[in-house]
């Protein structure tokens, strides 16, 4: 909400004090100097403990649940502009509650939450300073962002917030979104680049502590390689301990999402809507929708509980993360289906959770019938699908000795070594529906071990 007290902050205090926390904790952060190219180094302990949590809940919201259309590309195509841009005005989602929301992720097996505090359509969903359009010009009046983050700290989940660079709404964003007839002459791009950067410090420095500030839409040609430099700099200023995902600049390849170089600014890559593939370098997560649509949509398509376990374990042993994502209803409520969901997943990774947290990719690369993580003298395999006619799977050998093997759920497994491969025998009664889980305990750590691919498993 616009205040008059607001164009003094924007002026002064706070600019200075943020320039002043920028250059200091620039410098600290980075004493070789990097930070006049805008690039610091990412920093390795928050990366570590992103990485160990390996499962987060990503929450796309907004006034467009009303329509149950998309919120990333439904203004101006099946919504007209003019109505999509007073949906806020009916938007009293009356059942919100974040205890039961960061519940229900906990409930889950996830360690973090990403909230969509404003996305392409330009709506925020706190109380910020720098615009009116914005929650408490609806109905409903309370600080979103506020509230849940708040949550997450009671139920000690860490709280992150995605943030588009595209914003169709803001009268000095261009390119103009699909059918937006404002001209685009009576924009003023770098002014609008303040305006982010006033929202971005207001979510870092007031509604924290923010684990990650996970940026979007950085596709368009008016954002540059240099704002995006500018702007990560400009976040690690304000947070050196925060992480920031590589759509902040320009480095990412189409929706594979890896980085086209070294160069480009950002400390995680984000393939969109597919698992990464086997990747133990650059640092990944998956962003995934439970349902098709990143917003609510009535009726949307729900992933069965078998490709939400599949997934989560093909980014796990392909070494990154997974963001899976529900879009709660207007009223506030997450679809209690999807909810269901979320629960079965948390009741496998009550039994699973070990092959999962604090696990890192390989040796074994994930396929269509395994994956594999491993932490120190363990490896889990994942067995997804056994062969039609033997109740053995068939793996390249190791450069270290199992001494030993279990299964996690429990029951009898069989494991043989010889210098050329592995074979693992478990008869259909010891057998998981979803995901046999073997664990095989090694005579050495199983991190250096060079990741190798395996066959089809039976021969
Ligand atoms: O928030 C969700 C979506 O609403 C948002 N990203 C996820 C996390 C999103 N907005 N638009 N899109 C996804 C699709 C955009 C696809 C493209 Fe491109 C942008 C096609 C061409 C430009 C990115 C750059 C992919 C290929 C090149």
């Amino acid at each position: 909400m616009r205040v008059f007290k607001s164009i003094l902050v924007m002026l002064g205090v706070q600019t200075i004090a943020a320039t002043v926390l920028l250059a200091a904790s620039a410098q600290a952060a980075d004493p070789a100097g990097s930070h006049a190219k805008g690039k610091l180094p990412t920093n390795q302990e928050s990366l570590r403990k992103w990485r160990a949590m390996r499962f987060g809940l990503f929450i796309h919201w907004g006034p467009v649940s009303l329509k149950g259309t998309e919120i990333g590309w439904s203004r101006g195509v099946q919504v007209p502009v003019e109505e999509y841009d007073n949906l806020y005005k009916r938007f009293n989602p009356v059942k919100f509650d974040a205890r039961q929301w960061v519940g229900l992720a906990k409930e889950a097996g996830m360690k973090y939450i990403v909230l969509t505090a404003k996305h392409h359509d330009g709506f925020s969903l706190w109380d910020s300073e720098y615009t009116d359009y914005d929650i408490m010009s609806t109905p409903f009046k309370r600080d979103i962002v506020k509230e849940l983050s708040e949550e997450c700290r009671r139920q000690g989940l860490m709280f992150c917030t995605y943030y588009s660079i595209i914003d169709w709404y803001h009268p000095d964003y261009v390119p103009r979104g699909k059918g937006d007839t404002r001209p685009p002459e009576s924009a003023n791009y770098e002014r609008y680049v303040k305006f982010m950067k006033n929202q971005v410090r207001e979510l870092i420095t007031q509604r924290g502590p923010l684990g990650v500030m996970w940026f979007d839409g950085e596709w368009e040609q008016t954002w540059t390689h240099e704002h995006g430099l500018d702007l990560y700099a400009f976040v690690r200023g304000l947070k050196p301990d925060i992480l920031v995902n590589n759509r902040v600049d320009k480095g990412r390849r189409g929706m594979q999402g890896m980085f086209k170089s070294s160069e480009f600014a950002g400390d995680f890559a984000m393939p969109e809507q597919q698992v990464g593939k086997f990747e133990k370098k650059v640092p990944w997560e998956s962003c995934i929708t439970i349902c098709r649509q990143w917003a609510w949509k009535p009726k949307d398509r729900l992933k069965s509980l078998d490709e939400c376990i599949r997934t989560l374990v093909s980014a796990a042993g392909g070494d990154g993360n997974l963001l899976l994502n529900v879009g709660p209803m207007p009223d506030g409520q997450i679809e209690p289906r999807q909810a269901d969901r979320l629960k079965q997943i948390g009741t496998w990774m009550k039994t699973n959770g070990p092959s999962i947290y604090g696990t890192r990719g390989g040796p074994f690369k994930p396929t269509a019938w395994c994956a594999s993580t491993h932490a120190e003298n363990r490896i889990y395999l994942h067995v997804l699908q056994w062969p039609d006619k033997s109740d053995t799977v068939v793996l390249p050998p190791l450069g270290k000795k199992i001494i030993g093997s279990s299964l996690l759920a429990g029951g009898k497994v069989a494991v043989a070594q010889s210098d050329s491969r592995i074979t693992v025998t478990v008869s259909g009664q010891h057998r998981q529906p979803l995901d046999t889980v073997v664990v095989l305990q090694l005579d050495g750590p199983a991190s250096e071990i060079v990741p190798v691919a395996v066959g089809s498993g039976t021969e």
